[in-house]
């Protein structure tokens, strides 16, 4: 088993998209292709051998490894993840088994890979090779193969097992072979889109990988599950904390190549938001850029890594080498990580007092990582009537960063939680799908089972119902609303299911629809939506239930519940 210590206490790195498809940067005889830069061969379907032509024009004159390296140790990154070769099949390092590659068939004839080795020395991080495995448009026998696929969407299209075979033995294997004797110790192999990979095949790359670097590890995308950790979607974010080890590969605008057209650059606040949402779940965050043809990575995402990295300076104690959230639910304040006795309250949203419901553990330390030498005040209080835990802490009028800003809390040990869904300090009580008791009456296998992001998926059998259990201190009338969440990119979960609700006696229903969203960083690409059922009157109590029966599912139309919230009304 390799051993993913360095990769763990990492928590951040960047991802590096760059080939070919930056010199035409998105578009095709002067119109826009759509979609992803780095697709740019496939969905503006350019003939082999004009792509091929390409080549010959890719001079890179700007590059420079050691301004890309010292970018990235700037940002508090700590490994770097480059395409050695995405689908296009084109190899961006010196490949001696195959002249498709930018010693042998451009005019500026460096291996940058070699740059960035000794550069990534120089600076202590981890060099990482991204390599299509599966899918090769270029190479007799790849997956998505330009002229064997004939214009077919990949994901529908099929290779000859035997072809496949060859392919992966001819080219996939050598290269891999030279990728990891080429460079020196090498982090990770970031395989990607297994689409047509057997198991044995995945199996097979992972062995080789581990037999010349026993210390490299391989991506969860080899396919099957056979690699060392996992992989979510792109731009993904769970919904609760992980179990095991995950990444998150995300974008600094919408794409991953360089796109000439691609302005949409999330803002520092944004980026600083998703880092920490994601280290709260226990997720690496890999964060990429795509250099232009010349060798540049573009200026605004330089811009915003060295503002990540100004807030890393100060706040990277609770980034490195922390783990998920000990509590069961989210606060409305911001997130939190913990290493060892030590928890990080990530304030995003800055107030006078915040509240910390459930830590068991007394406090023995609070303070602002931006100014380590003043306590904090907090008060703890145990409401024995409520069984309620409390810590309180008082905040500076100001905070010390406009987006985030961090409060360590050393405890007296591990912190013990208790884990009672306790309504939050803004009056919300929500209700996570993930924390939800299952009551499974279908026989369909696996039924309300939580994904790994967290949502409970694929709910298709009115047999089958949730509860949860929760605290409310605060009695009064609550609005109940169920959310939904997508698991597809940019595309709402289906709707039209009609849901009950009961709590306390009282029963709302409704039927579910996409007409509100929910904004939040982590709907940003998963899009998420919220039905009101309708309202409840609660009393405060400890031990109140809600319980979630779906009355009507249309076929097709699964439910993909992210949570219900109750919401104090007026
Ligand atoms: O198809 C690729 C895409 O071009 C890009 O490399 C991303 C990065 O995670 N991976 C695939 C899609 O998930």
């Amino acid at each position: 088993m390799a051993d993913l210590t360095w990769w763990r206490e990492s928590r951040f790195g960047m991802f590096i998209h760059w080939g070919l498809y930056a010199l035409p940067a998105g578009q095709w005889n002067g119109k826009p292709v759509s979609g992803l830069g780095e697709w740019v061969l496939r969905n503006g379907q350019i003939p082999l051998d004009e792509y091929e032509a390409l080549a010959g024009q890719f001079n890179p004159a700007r590059f420079d490894a050691e301004a890309w390296v010292a970018l990235a140790a700037a940002a508090g990154m700590k490994y770097l993840v480059i395409t050695a070769k995405h689908h296009d099949g084109f190899a961006m390092y010196h490949s001696p088994c195959n002249p498709f590659n930018i010693v042998d068939a451009t005019p500026f004839g460096r291996d940058p890979m070699a740059e960035l080795a000794e550069a990534c020395r120089r600076h202590g991080l981890r060099l990482c090779f991204y390599y299509s495995q599966a899918q090769d448009w270029h190479a007799p026998g790849g997956a998505g193969h330009w002229e064997e696929a004939g214009g077919t969407p990949w994901w529908s299209q099929t290779v000859e097992a035997d072809r496949f075979a060859q392919y992966l033995e001819e080219k996939v294997k050598p290269q891999v072979r030279e990728l990891l004797t080429q460079y020196g110790p090498i982090g990770l192999i970031w395989f990607d889109t297994p689409v047509v990979i057997s198991r044995e095949q995945s199996e097979s790359l992972g062995d080789l990988v581990h037999s010349l670097q026993p210390d490299c590890l391989v991506s969860g995308r080899v396919g099957h599950d056979v690699g060392d950790y996992g992989s979510l979607g792109d731009n993904q974010i769970p919904l609760g904390p992980v179990s095991g080890d995950w990444e998150t590969p995300a974008t600094l605008n919408d794409t991953w190549g360089y796109r000439s057209d691609d302005h949409h650059w999330k803002t520092t606040r944004e980026l600083l938001h998703l880092l920490v949402e994601l280290a709260s779940k226990g997720v690496n965050y890999l964060l990429n850029v795509g250099p232009t043809a010349l060798g540049e990575i573009p200026g605004p995402s330089t811009e915003l890594l060295r503002a990540v990295g100004r807030w890393m300076d100060v706040n990277g104690d609770a980034i490195y080498g922390t783990s998920a959230s000990p509590f069961a639910a989210e606060f409305e304040w911001g997130r939190v990580t913990v290493r060892g006795d030590r928890l990080y309250l990530l304030v995003t949203e800055w107030q006078p007092e915040i509240e910390i419901l459930g830590l068991q553990t007394p406090v023995d330390r609070a303070w602002l990582l931006a100014q380590p030498e003043e306590d904090l005040l907090f008060a703890e209080t145990h409401d024995f009537g409520l069984s309620r835990y409390a810590l309180r802490l008082a905040l500076p009028e100001a905070a010390p960063d406009a987006d985030v800003s961090v409060i360590a809390l050393q405890l007296t040990g591990p912190p013990e939680i208790d884990e009672t869904l306790w309504q939050r300090a803004d009056g919300r009580i929500v209700l996570p799908g993930y924390l939800a008791e299952r009551h499974v009456g279908s026989d369909i296998d696996g039924a309300l089972a939580a994904t790994r992001t967290g949502s409970l998926s694929n709910w298709r059998d009115t047999r089958d119902s949730l509860s949860w259990r929760f605290g409310n201190h605060v009695a009064g009338k609550y609005d109940v609303r169920v959310v939904l969440c997508s698991p597809w990119q940019e595309k709402p979960a289906p709707t039209g299911q009609t849901v009950r609700g009961e709590v306390a006696g009282q029963v709302v229903s409704g039927t579910l629809d996409a007409e509100t969203p929910v904004t939040s960083p982590r709907s940003q690409y998963f899009p998420e939506h919220a039905t009101s059922l309708g309202s409840v009157t609660l009393e405060a109590g400890a031990d109140q239930v809600l319980r979630l029966a779906a009355v009507t599912i249309p076929d097709g139309a699964p439910l993909h519940l992210a949570a219900v919230e109750l919401v104090p009304v007026g």
